[in-house]
Formats: structure tokens, C-alpha cells, sequence
């Protein structure tokens, strides 16, 4: 593949912008080599600017869900611009999103809307110290909640691989209340909980991980969060700003039947635009200004594009519920013809999958918390691969970190395809 084209318009974006970038993720720093600038995209393929086709499993890390320039939404987004594209003034739509996304979604009575996951979560957490008066929070090493200061201690995706758990800029006053956990270990929740009696706010975690790759709980590990919250009046955060609306209508709190206190959204919510949202019952919403004493606040919070956006997918997804089925069935398929690949050439793997969630790690052992992600990061090997699959014109998440997103658009011959590239990338492993 020739990336003449974006090699020199990365050269440009450097020059005015840090690193070229405007996430660090993008910048193909864990993976070496320079950032492809795309020009289009439709369905399941990216058309970048030396007008190489490659097929998408980023998908924008999620939103895509049914794939890019899906017309139903695209239609959305250009009749709302037509009426003028922010107000700063309470809209119908806000409404009309809000009240689907409650009818979708278990244990929500209300719903905030705000511009990105990173101020879902953080609004979240807020909102959580407000309710119950306490300051501590524990997360999750390897769980990425969005680069708020209180979630950047040893946080998951981008910041782990530039290799800062704490971010420079966070400050020792905000990182002491923040207390980490090691995701699927119930028993060290439960003595940090027991280090902090009365202090604990909130558990915030991704129900189903995204950060670290993609790590489903153990069995009974979020029923017994569920269990400590409520036996130490803790608020439990789903984050579900990745699984929100993917892994099922419900999201996780609906795949894994456990029930969260406060639940964060972004990605699919937007349809591509600009969404966060945090959700809970009325109890606790009601605390939030203007209603109660909990500030939070933004100038594009619910602004029309994008809530048409978001309301569009969401009723595609609330309509065509047949939609996750399909997803589900087509990442099983290239779950199978991946793990054959790699079987056949005698490279050890790991393949973790939740629905369409899904991730590669070179590793024997199997990949269930930050260490183990990390220690099968740490070999190389998947570098390798990934360089290998985009030689093959298949685009996946440059980070071994990350997880693959499908979107409904992909054809089986589009999957036929991405596990004949994993073959010839594979081979590069032996
Ligand atoms: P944003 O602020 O990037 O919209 O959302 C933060 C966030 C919160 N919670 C979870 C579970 C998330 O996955 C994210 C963001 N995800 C990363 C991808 N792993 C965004 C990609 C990027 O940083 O460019």
C-alpha cells in the first residue's frame, strides 16, 4: 500500500497540531509507522487520501455500529442543519433521544446528554461524590474512562501505551482519591473497600473492557460489585460508553443481567457526532443542577445535529433489533477463521470476544486484567500483525490495547478476506 499522500499531510498536521493528531491514540506511536489520513468512508470501508480502500474495524472506536455514511442518519444530520445547528435552547429532539434511549435501556429514569464519554464519566463521578457525600473512587488498571484528571491513574488505552499511568499534570491531591482495583478480582475490592471504610463514593468500570482489549468479568464478578456497593452504600458506574447500545439494546446491564446505579454512554449514542450521557434513576438524577446541588453544564450539551444524529441510530438499532444477532454471528465468524489461522501456523493466541467486541493478543496465557494484556502486549508480535493486516488493506485498532469494533456492513466475504490477511500477517509471526 502507498501512503505518499498522508505521509505528507501528516507532515503538515504536525506543524500546528501536537503530534499531528487530536487523540494520541490515532498517532500510530505503539505501533510505529505514521497515522493514515482517510478521505471517506461508506459501509465497512475507509477510502484514505492515496486512495487505498481498506476495510474499517475501528469504526471511530465504535459509533459506526452500521457502518460509515449510513444514510438514515447522514439524512438526520443534513434536515436538522437546514433548521440552524445549535441554540443554546432546550430542542424537542433532546426529548425525543432521551426518552428512547430510557425505553432501550434497564434501571434509567433520566438521562443527561453532554459532548463526549470523557465528560459522561466525569459528570458520572461527580454526581456519585455529590450523592453520597464521599470523595473516594476505585477503578479499574487497564479501564479507560475518558483523560478527566481523577480517571488518569494508570488508565487503559492511549495513556497506557505512551507508557504514563499518571499523566503528568494530575495533580497528588486528585490521584489520592482515586483507588485502583485489578479488574476480575473481587477479593481486592473488597480489601481496598475495607482500607477506606465510609470513604468510598463509587466503583466506575467498564462491565465489559475495552481498554485493555477486550475483557468480559469473570463470571459472578459484577454481582459481586453489585453485592459490596450495596453493602457499603457505594454507587456502582457502568461505563458504557463502548458497550452502551453494541453489546446489546440494554447494553451490558441487559447482556449480563446486573444492574448498575449510574450508567455512562458515548460513541454509538451520537451516530458519529459529538454525544456523551450519563443515565440513572430520578433519585439521583434529581441532584443535578438546575435541579439539585451538583453543577454540570455545556454550552453544545444536546445540541440538534447530533442528538438528530444519535436519535436516528438509536431507532435504527431500537427498530432492527435483528441487527445484534447479526453482529454477534459474523464476529463468531471471524473469531473461528482468526483462531484457525493462527492455529494452523503455530502462533500462540489469545482471542477474546464479547458480541461484537473482539481482540487478538499473542499470548499463551489467557488475557483477563491489565497485567495479562500488558505481558501479551509486551512481545511485539502484535506490532508486527497489525502492520501485516494493513498491508492487506485491513485497518484494525493500531494498539494492542484496543479492541476491534464490528459494523453490520461487513460482508462474509469482507470477513473471508480480513482472515485470508490474518494468514499471510500471521506468517510474518513465524
Ligand atoms: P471520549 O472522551 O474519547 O469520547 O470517551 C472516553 C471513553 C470513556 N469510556 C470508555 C470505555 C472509552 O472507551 C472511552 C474512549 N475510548 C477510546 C478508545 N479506546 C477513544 C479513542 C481515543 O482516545 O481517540
Amino acid at each position: 500500500m502507498i501512503y505518499k499522500r498522508s505521509s505528507a499531510l501528516f507532515a503538515e498536521a504536525q506543524k500546528v497540531i501536537p503530534g499531528g493528531v487530536n487523540s494520541p491514540v490515532r498517532a500510530f506511536k505503539a505501533v510505529g509507522g505514521e497515522p493514515i489520513f482517510v478521505e471517506k468512508a461508506k459501509g465497512a470501508y475507509l477510502y484514505d487520501a492515496d486512495g487505498n480502500a481498506l476495510i474499517d474495524y475501528i469504526n471511530s472506536w465504535g459509533p459506526m455500529i452500521l457502518g460509515h455514511a449510513y444514510e438514515p442518519v447522514v439524512d438526520a444530520i443534513v434536515e436538522k442543519a437546514k433548521l440552524g445547528t445549535s441554540f443554546g435552547m432546550p430542542t424537542q429532539i433532546e426529548t425525543q433521544i432521551a426518552e428512547l434511549a430510557i425505553s432501550m435501556v434497564p434501571n434509567i429514569e433520566m438521562i443527561r446528554f453532554v459532548n463526549s464519554g470523557t465528560e459522561a464519566c466525569m459528570s458520572a463521578v461527580r454526581l456519585a461524590r455529590g450523592y453520597t457525600n464521599k470523595d473516594k473512587i476505585i477503578k479499574f488498571a487497564g479501564c479507560y474512562h475518558g483523560h478527566s484528571d481523577s480517571f488518569l491513574i494508570q488508565a487503559g488505552s492511549g495513556a497506557v501505551t505512551f507508557g504514563s499511568p499518571n499523566s503528568p499534570g494530575v495533580t497528588q491531591g486528585t490521584a489520592k482519591d482515586t483507588l485502583l482495583a485489578r479488574y476480575n478480582d473481587l477479593a481486592h475490592v473488597e480489601e481496598i473497600i475495607a482500607q477506606n471504610p465510609h470513604q468510598i463514593a463509587c466503583i466506575i468500570i467498564e462491565p465489559v473492557a475495552g481498554n485493555m482489549g477486550c475483557i468480559s468479568p469473570a463470571p459472578g464478578f459484577l454481582e459481586g460489585l453489585r453485592a459490596l456497593c450495596d453493602a457499603h452504600q457505594i454507587l456502582l458506574i457502568f461505563d458504557e460508553v463502548m458497550t452502551g447500545f453494541r453489546l446489546a439494546p440494554g447494553g451490558v446491564q441487559e447482556l449480563k443481567n446486573v444492574q448498575a446505579d449510574i450508567v455512562t454512554f458515548g460513541k454509538v449514542i451520537g451516530g458519529g457526532l459529538p454525544v456523551g450521557a450519563f443515565a440513572a434513576n430520578t433519585d439521583i438524577m434529581s441532584y443535578l443542577a438546575p435541579l439539585g446541588p451538583v453543577y454540570q453544564a455545556g454550552t453544545l450539551s444536546g445540541n440538534p445535529l447530533a442528538m438528530a444524529a444519535g436519535f436516528a441510530m438509536l431507532s435504527e438499532l431500537n427498530q432492527r433489533r435483528e441487527i445484534f444477532t447479526s453482529l454477534d454471528q459474523k464476529t463468531k465468524y471471524l473469531h473461528k477463521g482468526l483462531s484457525q489461522v493462527f492455529t494452523s501456523r503455530g502462533v500462540a493466541h489469545t482471542i477474546n470476544r464479547e458480541q461484537s467486541m473482539i481482540s487478538v493478543h499473542f499470548s499463551h496465557r489467557p488475557v483477563t486484567d491489565f497485567e495479562t494484556a500488558a505481558e501479551a502486549a509486551s512481545n511485539g508480535m502484535f506490532n508486527t500483525f497489525f502492520h501485516g493486516m494493513l498491508d492487506q488493506g485491513i485497518y484494525i485498532a493500531p494498539s494492542a490495547y484496543e479492541t476491534w469494533f464490528l459494523t453490520d456492513a461487513l460482508t462474509y466475504k469482507d470477513l473471508d478476506q480480513t482472515i485470508n490477511a490474518a494468514d499471510h500477517a500471521a506468517k510474518l509471526l513465524t
